[in-house]
């Protein structure tokens, strides 16, 4: 880490008027505003304690972390389903969804894992994050993959079609859409009366149907996820406006695992890679600040994250899981290592009261932000 880096001493205010990340821009201008700089792992067996996580300790966090795989009962409806109710709980709290689904393929396959499959990952993730030792190119075809997806929700078209006896129908796919719109076209008239098509025979032709095709188009920079939504469903978080509907991608640069084979090597390959992608790449999920050239401004989110039980020495050892899981303190994480949000997981589900326990890793990390910035 180099202890010079103007990141390191620069309020999230601040650097979210310099960051070209919007993603990393609306994350800066929540923390300030929630006074939060923690992200749950909300590493739950079923898909009713994960919402119910989500809800309880919202509150608290900027970001929301999941693995998707994990959850038995994960409804994979992208319009009513888990990922959808999440992006409700997103919207009315004020988190950032990440899927920590750590991609390591080559390029064509995790473009597929990304946005198709059963989970389709980018409709209810704002964030996922890429190991990327397969090569950079996959951080690439990520990018791109994201790219096509924010260009297909650009067209979104919400299209009722009234045929004759008024029916309604919505398509949700935009495919689906201009395949239907191709097949009424050539047999639409300007007035919207639909002929039989007997008049260009000669013969007489007669109205057998109105048609009616209304389009409204969805604003490519609305976040709106959820289609069918229920009532208070549209609840924002006040204070700031819905997040874009950019996704972001973090490069797994380090672990927390004891052992870890990740060399040096490899870390720098992902600042290289971050680098190369800054307008997809926000940052890190490593041990340390790797913002290191003056342009850099990436954000780095760090799971090994504990604290001591409440009423011990709020600084001291925490022992690992006995698994190769190790774990700081948030103090140590921020103030020492210069990252800049915690991700903590069993430290905050395994206890009682998750809600409270939220509170309490929130309060640490910020005042070890704060003290970091002086
Ligand atoms: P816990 O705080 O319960 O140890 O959970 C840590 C979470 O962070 C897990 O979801 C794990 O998959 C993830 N994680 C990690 O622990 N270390 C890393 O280096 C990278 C991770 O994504």
């Amino acid at each position: 880490m180099s202890n010079r880096h103007p990141t390191l001493t620069t309020p999230f205010a601040e650097r979210a008027k310099q960051v070209t990340h919007p993603l990393n821009n609306y994350l800066f201008r929540l923390m300030e505003l929630k006074s939060s700089n923690l992200c749950l792992s909300a590493d739950v067996q079923t898909a009713r304690e994960l919402l119910y996580l989500a809800d309880k300790v919202g509150p608290s966090i900027v970001v929301f972390k999941t693995h998707y795989d994990l959850i038995s009962g994960w409804d994979y409806n992208p319009h009513t389903g888990t990922g959808a109710k999440l992006a409700v709980l997103a919207r009315k709290h004020g988190f950032l969804i990440f899927e920590d689904r750590k991609f390591v393929d080559i390029g064509k396959t995790v473009q597929m894992q990304y946005t198709a499959g059963t989970a389709r990952i980018i409709e209810w993730a704002h964030i996922t994050n890429a190991n990327i030792d397969a090569g950079k190119d996959m951080v690439r075809a990520l990018a791109e993959a994201a790219g096509k997806w924010k260009e297909r929700i650009h067209y979104n078209v919400n299209t009722s079609i009234t045929v004759g006896t008024p029916v309604s129908d919505q398509f949700d796919e935009a495919d689906e859409r201009s395949d239907e719109l191709r097949r009424l076209e050539p047999r639409e008239n300007s007035n919207g009366f639909q002929r039989d098509g007997r008049e260009a025979d000669g013969r007489k032709g007669s109205i057998v149907s109105i048609t009616t095709v209304t389009q409204s188009f969805e604003p490519v920079d609305s976040p709106r996820m959820a289609k069918n939504t229920n009532e208070g469903d549209d609840v924002v978080f006040p204070g700031i406006e819905e997040a874009p509907s950019d996704r972001g991608l973090l490069l797994l640069a380090q672990m927390s695992s004891k052992g870890c084979l990740m060399t040096k090597d490899y870390t720098q390959a992902c600042v290289e890679a971050a680098r190369e992608h800054r307008s997809f790449v926000m940052g890190f999920v490593s041990q340390e600040s790797l913002n290191t050239q003056p342009e850099d401004d990436f954000i780095h989110m760090t799971p090994g994250c504990k604290l001591p039980p409440a009423g011990e020495e709020e600084n001291g050892h925490v022992e690992g899981d006995g698994l190769g899981q190790q774990y700081n303190t948030p103090s140590k994480l921020i103030n020492i290592c210069g990252v800049d949000i915690v991700i903590v997981g069993r430290g905050i589900t395994e206890v009682g009261d998750p809600q409270s326990e939220a509170e309490r890793y929130r309060e640490k990390a910020w005042k070890a932000y704060l003290s970091r910035v002086g």
